[in-house]
């Protein structure tokens, strides 16, 4: 049975099953648990037939280690990819019901961050659409990154609890559960002439696995991604028979802890015991899985580097490495030599910043303590890396700057860059900075390890599921079948001088606003106006994404109207998304001053002309919304900190007109839409070294610049009644991200975005020329590139 017919009645029989009612009056949370119970078991089938066909031709597979899949919502997208979303919708119309809110109904699987959690996420699509065996491996937190909620502007907190509406997507695999150990001593013993390895008096938790099935567009393949719950491994009963009840339950509940959580941190390492738990945790249940899964197949593990590939999605999952190494020693036999050699063809490791505060160092003395094999294996890496070093003929301080352990700490990324056979950038410009910053010297040591693979997005996601007005559009004056064969997408160069698609593209993006009008307000509850320019920065908040930048322009915006009411500013709306993290003060400060700028504008002259909206709680699903509406994207990092981005893909392939640096992924944007389609300002990375060189400082342009000065001294003054003289402060001080240095060019080239956006036919064309250049961004193209030459698969 196929078709409407199919999905009337698996939906019928798995709600009668589960409820004991008929679809027609169930509640719209059954029937999206029907839907899901359905696709589970289909894309399980799938799944066993896809393995099977690939191991059956030996074929390689890729296991990419993540502590972050940032999955979002998985039923329009498995309907799409599918290729069964009309029958479902039909199926659901024929109870009486609106396939839209069954698809509300569903949580965001939020087991990520922001960027590095939702490309882990486009990989697994990527990959089974290319039709590549891959197999994700992460933590299945029971709270996911936290719901952001908004008093007053200020950000508060509030538990992600997910699994409720989420587990209806997860598959218990308890047969596959592994023991995780810590803490203990470590005796090492000769016995008939074999080195013995005995751990002792160690604490161990249980690692069950849950997984998710990730179908790929159009394909017969779908990826796997695993997930591990911690459980404690038996209760101790000894303890408990010797009257240490408190002492047993904490050893129980400490277990659970330790997939309990989310780090709601990005770009920020705090060395914290509990993530080392969490890392270990995830590394060492997921090797034991790749070992039992290798040796099911292979019998050896001789060959694993040739029949698998292990990805480190940054430095979190370092410790993989040396806890292959531990099995292959301790437990097979393998000497060094051999056992390194596997690891290094075996392992890959991106690096997803070049920020000194989110490299992962660990204290030598809380390492060792929970971890006491797993050191010495580093400690090991870290002597043969420094007699390398040596023979190569670096001096001493070029040795320690080098080290894996020094300092009393231990740096993952050079262990990874050291231990690994590819350390990779996520995008061409990015490459460039970690060779002349932070990996200067190890890239002078390994040269030939270092590359990069520009980043991708689904893009299926963000236009042909979320956004059909456009697909529509882009099918007309492309290709139908753009979607597999997405090069097809520069065709649509041919349509910009066809004054009918221009305005036909003009009616598409003034629908998505409307749409995205129809659900949010601006801050003070007033409706939104689709004909202005939608403005949007929508990305985690930190510093040197200079949110702040963006509200300075604001601030300058709204003095100059209601220093002259007829001055040249046409409408314009700017929308924000972004999440701080919880213990970063000055993230906050900075959505607060965002949100008290709207408050100010809706009680002034300049209320019917400028707008602000600031979304709660940012989110894969709220991003689906966002983006087909945005008519200019800013990209404004500080050059030379941004790696890549990849909200600038998803902005692109919308229609959206950059307005960005050259930093990360945006130099590349511009190489493929052309300087005339891209809204460029700012310093280069070059001009941003010189100045640091040379000492910056911020007040000489400050000085120099009235517009500047006068927002400065707004904020001081207080905005919608509160005083930012501390945003302000930082900014006349240290401005650490430059924020005045590139604020005129910023200005300048926001004047002229409002003179382009007049004239509909000139901003349509530059908007289609970049829906027509992002399939270079396509995840499909960037994990291709992944399998090439880097996993050699
Ligand atoms: C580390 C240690 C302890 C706790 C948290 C962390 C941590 C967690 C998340 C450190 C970094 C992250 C996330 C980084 C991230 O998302 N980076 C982004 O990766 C994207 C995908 O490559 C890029 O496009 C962005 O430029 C980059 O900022």
């Amino acid at each position: 049975m196929q078709g409407v017919e199919f999905w009337k009645s698996k939906i019928s029989e798995s709600i009668r099953t589960a409820y004991g009612e008929i679809p027609e009056s169930a509640d719209y949370s059954h029937i999206y648990d029907a839907a899901a119970e359905v696709l589970k078991g289909l894309l399980a089938e799938k799944c066993a037939s896809s393995a099977a066909r690939h191991a059956s031709r030996g074929e390689k597979r890729v296991y990419y280690m993540s502590m972050e899949f940032l999955m979002g919502r998985s039923l329009r997208n498995n309907l799409h990819n599918l290729g069964m979303t009309e029958d479902f919708e039909a199926a659901v119309a024929s109870f009486g019901a609106d396939p839209e809110k069954v698809y509300a109904q569903e949580p965001d699987a939020g087991l990520g961050n922001g960027g590095l959690g939702r490309l882990a996420a486009c990989f697994l699509d990527g990959l089974a659409t290319i039709g590549k065996p891959a197999m994700g491996y992460s933590i299945c937190y029971e709270y996911g990154i936290f719901r952001q909620k908004l008093t007053e502007g200020w950000q508060t907190e509030k538990p992600d609890d997910w699994l409720p509406g989420g587990k209806a997507w997860l598959a218990e695999k308890r047969e596959h559960a592994v023991e995780v150990r810590f803490g203990g001593e470590i005796e090492e013993s000769w016995y008939d002439g074999y080195h013995q390895i005995l751990h002792k008096n160690y604490d161990s938790v249980l690692a069950v696995p849950f997984d998710i099935y990730v179908p790929g567009y159009d394909s017969d393949d779908v990826s796997r991604l695993r997930l591990w719950q911690a459980e404690a491994s038996g209760f101790d009963m000894e303890l408990f028979n010797r009257g240490l009840y408190a002492e047993a339950m904490r050893k129980s509940s400490m277990a659970k802890a330790i997939s309990s959580v989310l780090y709601p941190n990005d770009n920020h390492s705090d060395g914290k015991n509990l993530r080392l738990k969490q890392q270990y945790f995830l590394v060492c249940s997921s090797i034991a899985d790749i070992v039992r899964r290798h040796l099911a197949a292979y019998g050896t593990l001789e060959n694993l580097a040739e029949k698998a590939a292990i990805h480190i999605n940054d430095t979190h999952p370092t410790m993989a490495i040396p806890e292959l190494m531990r099995i292959l020693l301790d437990e097979c036999g393998y000497d060094w030599e051999k056992a390194a050699d596997i690891c290094f063809n075996l392992f890959s490791y991106t690096n997803h910043t070049v920020l000194p505060e989110a490299l992962e160092r660990w204290d030598v003395g809380m390492f060792r303590f929970l971890l006491p094999r797993i050191y010495v294996i580093i400690a090991e890496f870290d002597r043969r890396l420094r007699n390398i070093l040596r023979e190569k003929g670096f001096s001493d301080d070029e040795i320690k700057r080098m080290a894996i352990v020094e300092n009393g700490e231990i740096r993952m990324a050079n262990l990874c860059v050291f231990a690994t056979h590819s350390t990779n950038g996520v995008s061409k410009h990015h490459l460039t900075v970690m060779e002349n910053s932070v990996f200067a010297d190890l890239y002078r040591a390994f040269p030939d390890r270092f590359t990069s693979v520009t980043n991708g997005i689904a893009a299926r996601r963000w236009l042909c599921a979320a956004n059909p007005e456009l697909t529509g559009f882009v099918k007309k004056y492309s290709s139908e079948d753009f979607e597999k064969d997405y090069e097809k997408m520069s065709l649509l160069k041919n349509c910009v001088k066809d004054s009918a698609a221009l305005e036909e593209f003009g009616k598409v993006k003034l629908r998505r606003k409307e749409l995205f009008a129809a659900e949010n307000r601006d801050v003070m509850g007033n409706p939104l106006d689709p004909s202005s320019l939608f403005d949007v920065q929508a990305k985690r908040l930190h510093e040197y994404k200079r949110q702040h930048l963006n509200a300075l322009r604001i601030i300058s915006l709204l003095n100059e109207i209601e220093a002259n009411p007829n001055a040249d500013i046409d409408p314009r709306t700017f929308i924000f998304g972004a999440k701080a993290a919880p213990g970063y003060y000055v993230a906050k400060r900075i959505i607060r001053l965002i949100w008290c700028i709207g408050k100010e504008l809706s009680e002034s002259r300049a209320k019917d002309i400028l707008k602000l909206s600031f979304l709660e709680n940012y989110s894969v699903t709220t991003s689906e919304l966002l983006m087909p509406s945005a008519d200019i994207s800013e990209q404004i990092s500080l050059a030379g900190t941004e790696a890549s981005g990849t909200g600038n893909m998803k902005l692109m392939l919308s229609g959206a007109v950059t307005l960005g640096t050259l930093d990360g992924a945006n130099v590349e944007i511009l190489d493929a839409v052309g300087s005339e389609n891209f809204l460029r300002f700012g310093m280069t990375s070059d001009e941003v070294d010189a100045l640091r060189a040379k000492g910056y400082d911020p007040m000489e342009y400050i000085e120099k610049n009235d517009e500047l000065k006068a927002a400065l001294d707004r904020m001081r003054h207080g905005i919608a009644g509160e005083d930012f003289s501390d945003l302000a402060d930082l900014i006349k001080g240290k401005d650490f991200y430059m924020a005045a240095a590139d604020y005129a060019d910023y200005m300048s080239i926001h004047n002229k975005s409002q003179q382009l956006f007049r004239d509909k036919d000139t901003w349509n064309r530059m908007a289609i020329m970049n829906v027509a250049g992002s399939p270079t961004f396509f995840v499909d193209r960037t994990v291709k590139e992944y399998c090439d030459n880097i996993w050699n698969m």
